[in-house]
C-alpha cells in the first residue's frame, strides 16, 4: 500500500503517548515506507501481516482510533523475493483479535490504515460474484441494481448462425437458432462453454460447502424470490448451456463472433455470432457442471420441477458422446479469431467428470474417479489449469465416499503439495507460494494465486491432522494488497484498485471506475504478447499494467472470478470456525 498518510511527527517515536494529537509541522519528512498490506479488512481469526520493502528492520506500533498503543512488535528481517527483485520485512501484528479499525505505525514514519472485522470474507465473495451479474448477455442490467453501471440489453442472440465446425444433423452448418442468455467471458463479449460450466460449477459449490452461502445477498434480479441468489445466478449459465446441447450429446465449444468486438458497448456489437466447434474438453466440462447440478439442486426440486432430471440427462448423454469422442481437441477454424481456449490435455476433465458424474449418480467406470484423479494429480502441476482440482473440492466435500486406501493416498497427495507451497513460500518477505513452479505468473496469474490458497484449505479438508489456514490467510492478503505492486487485484475495493482494465464496457461507458467486483488477470511475464508497447517491470510478480492495452495482464474474466469466490468462500469458511 501507498503511504497515505505520513507524518513527520512519529520523528519524536519514543515520546509515544499523544503523538496521534500532534500537528504534522516538524520540518524533516521521513523517508515514507512502502508498505504493503490488505487494503480490505482482514479477518478477526486470521493472519494479519503488513510487507515493509526496503526499509531498515525496527519497531512497530497498532493504534487504535484513540491513538491507543495496542501493540507492539519489531519487523522481522529482510528476504529478498527473487520475482520482485525487492528486499522486504515483515510486520506481524496478528495477535491483534478485536474487531476495529487501526493504525500501524512504522518507525520509517508511515502511518497506515487498516480493518479488522468479523467475517469480512463473505463481503469480497459477494462482490467477485455480483460481477456476474454485470456480465449477462441478452439482459438489460438496471439502474437499481446496477447504478452507474446500467446498461442496455447486448447481443439478443436470437439468431445465432451454426458455423460448420460445430454442425450436426438436427444443426446443419448455416441454420440458425436461439441462444440468448449465459454470461460474457472477460473483457470480450464470447459466450465459451469450458468456462460458463466452471463458474456455474463454481457457483453451487459454494453453497454446497455450507449451506450459509444460501443466505447470501447478491443484489440481483431475482433476489428475494424463493431461491438462494447463488443458486438462481448459477441457473443463467445452467440454463444457457442446456439450451446449447446438440441433441448428439457434444455441447459447442463456444457462441463468438468470428473475431473479437470492436471497442463498443454490448448493445452496440452488431456483429453476427455462431455456434462453434466440437470439443471432448468443454464436453466434459458440461458434463462436471450437469452432474453436479443434478446433486446439489435437490434441495431446491420444489422451487425447479424436472430441472434435476434434465441436468442429468444432459450430462449423461454428453458423457457418452465423450466416450465415442475421448480426444477431440479443439483449434479456432481458420475464419476464426476469438478466444480459442485450447486444451490438449484432457485426463483432468475426465476426472472432473467421472468425479461429478459418480458423486452424484453412483455410476462409475472400471477405474475409481478417486484413483483416477489422484493418477492426474500425482503427474500434473495443478494450477495451470481448471479442472482437477475441481474435482477435488467436490471429492473433499464427501471424503466419506472414498475407500480408506484412497483416503489416505489422497491425505498424503494434499499434504505433500501443501508442504511444499509452504516451504516456497516462507523464502518471501509476501509468504506466496507462487513460483513454486517458473511459470506461474501466467496469464491470469492471480487465479493461481486462488486456486493455491484453495489447496492449503482443501488439504485442511482432507487431512484434519494438519491446517495450513494461515498460508491460506497470506494468500487472500496477496490478493487484496499485500503484493509488490501494492493493489488490490479486485475492482472497486481497496484503497487502490485497477482503473483501466481490459473490459469493454469499462473502456466504453462514461463512467470513470470500472464495473466492480473484477479480480484482474494480474502480472504475468509468460506469455509473449505484443499487447501494450512497454511494461515497467519484466520481473514476473511486477510485470503489469494497468492499462486498456494490456489484456495480457489487466483483462477480467469469469473464470478468474470464479477461482477467486471460490478461494474467498472457503477462507471465510475456516475462519468463522477458528
Ligand atoms: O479483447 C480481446 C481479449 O478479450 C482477448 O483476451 C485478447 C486475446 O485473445 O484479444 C483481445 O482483442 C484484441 C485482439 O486479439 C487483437 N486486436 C486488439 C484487440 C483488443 O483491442
Ligand atoms: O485465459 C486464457 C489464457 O490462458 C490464454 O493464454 C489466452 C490467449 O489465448 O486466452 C485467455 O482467455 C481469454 C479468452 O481466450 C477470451 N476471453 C478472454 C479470456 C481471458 O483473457
Amino acid at each position: 500500500m501507498n503511504i497515505f498518510l505520513s507524518f513527520t511527527s512519529l520523528l519524536v517515536f519514543p515520546l509515544l503517548s499523544g503523538f496521534s494529537c500532534q500537528p504534522s509541522t516538524l520540518p524533516t519528512v521521513p523517508p515514507a515506507d512502502s508498505v504493503h498490506l490488505n487494503q480490505v479488512s482482514f479477518s478477526v481469526s486470521g493472519s494479519k501481516v503488513a510487507v515493509v520493502e526496503e526499509a531498515e528492520a525496527g519497531p512497530f506500533w497498532v493504534l487504535n482510533q484513540a491513538g491507543d498503543t495496542l501493540l507492539t512488535g519489531t519487523t522481522g528481517p529482510g528476504q529478498l523475493w527473487d520475482a520482485s527483485g525487492k528486499w522486504a520485512s515483515r510486520a506481524d501484528f496478528s495477535a491483534l483479535n478485536q474487531a476495529g479499525d487501526y493504525v500501524l505505525v512504522l518507525s520509517g514514519g508511515s502511518r497506515v490504515p487498516f480493518r479488522v472485522a468479523e467475517q469480512p470474507g463473505r463481503e469480497v465473495v459477494k462482490q467477485l460474484v455480483r460481477s456476474l451479474y454485470f456480465q449477462r448477455c441478452s439482459q438489460p442490467l438496471d439502474a437499481g441494481l446496477a447504478g452507474a453501471w446500467a446498461r442496455g440489453a447486448g447481443h439478443p442472440d436470437q439468431a445465432v448462425k451454426v458455423h460448420p465446425s460445430a454442425a450436426s444433423d438436427p444443426r446443419p452448418a448455416g441454420a440458425t437458432f436461439a441462444f440468448p442468455g449465459g454470461w460474457y467471458d472477460a473483457g470480450d463479449y464470447g459466450k465459451y462453454t469450458g468456462p460458463t460450466a466452471f463458474v456455474a460449477w463454481s457457483l453451487l459449490h459454494l453453497t454446497e460447502l455450507d449451506e450459509s452461502w444460501e443466505t447470501l445477498d447478491l443484489d440481483i434480479p431475482e433476489s428475494g424470490n424463493e431461491l438462494p441468489d447463488l443458486v438462481d445466478e448459477a441457473l443463467v449459465g445452467i440454463r444457457y448451456l442446456l439450451a446449447i446441447q446438440d441433441p448428439s450429446g457434444f455441447v459447442p465449444h463456444k457462441l463468438t463472433a468470428l473475431h473479437h468486438a470492436e471497442l463498443v458497448m454490448p448493445e452496440g456489437d452488431q456483429d453476427e455470432r455462431f455456434l462453434i466447434g466440437k470439443a471432448t474438453s468443454s464436453t466434459l466440462s458440461f458434463v462436471a457442471c450437469m452432474a453436479q447440478a443434478g446433486r446439489v439442486l435437490v434441495r431446491h426440486e420444489a422451487q425447479l420441477p424436472g430441472l434435476v432430471d434434465e441436468c442429468l440427462a444432459a450430462a449423461e448423454r454428453a458423457w457418452i458422446w465423450c466416450l465415442a469422442h475421448p480426444d477431440l481437441t479443439f483449434a479456432n477454424p481458420a475464419d476464426v479469431k476469438t478466444g480459442e481456449y485450447k486444451d490438449s490435455f484432457l485426463e483432468d476433465e475426465w476426472a472432473w467428470a467421472a468425479m461429478e458424474r459418480w458423486l452424484s449418480t453412483g455410476k462409475r467406470e472400471e477405474t475409481s474417479p478417486a484413483q483416477r484423479l489422484l493418477a492426474v494429480a500425482q503427474s500434473r502441476y495443478p494450477f495451470h489449469g481448471d479442472a482437477s482440482w475441481t474435482a477435488m473440492l467436490s471429492m473433499s466435500l464427501h471424503v466419506n465416499r472414498l475407500s480408506e486406501q484412497e483416503r489416505l493416498a489422497w491425505r498424503e497427495q494434499a499434504a505433500w503439495r501443501a508442504g511444499r507451497m509452504k516451504e516456497h513460500s516462507r523464502v518471501n518477505p509476501y509468504h506466496s507460494p507462487m513460483g513454486l513452479n517458473e511459470n506461474d505468473f501466467n496469464w491470469g496469474s492471480n487465479s493461481i494465486v486462488a486456486k493455491m490458497g484453495l489447496w492449503f484449505l482443501m488439504t485442511g479438508r482432507l487431512d484434519t491432522r494438519r491446517n495450513f489456514n494461515r498460508e491460506a490467510g497470506e494468500v487472500g492478503a496477496y490478493l487484496l494488497g499485500q503484493n509488490p505492486l501494492d493493489l488490490c487485484m479486485i475492482t472497486g475495493m481497496g484503497e487502490r484498485s485497477p482503473m483501466d482494465i481490459h473490459h469493454r464496457p469499462s473502456k466504453v461507458d462514461d463512467v470513470p471506475e470500472p464495473v466492480p467486483g473484477f479480480l484482474v488477470g494480474g502480472p504475468q511475464n509468460v506469455v509473449k504478447l505484443q499487447d501494450c508497447e512497454a511494461y515497467p517491470s519484466s520481473l514476473p510478480a511486477l510485470k503489469y499494467l494497468d492499462a486498456w492495452c494490456s489484456y495480457s495482464t489487466n483483462e477480467v474474466a469469469i473464470n478468474w472470478n470464479a477461482n477467486a469466490f471460490l478461494f474467498f468462500g472457503w477462507l471465510d469458511q475456516v475462519e468463522k470456525s477458528n
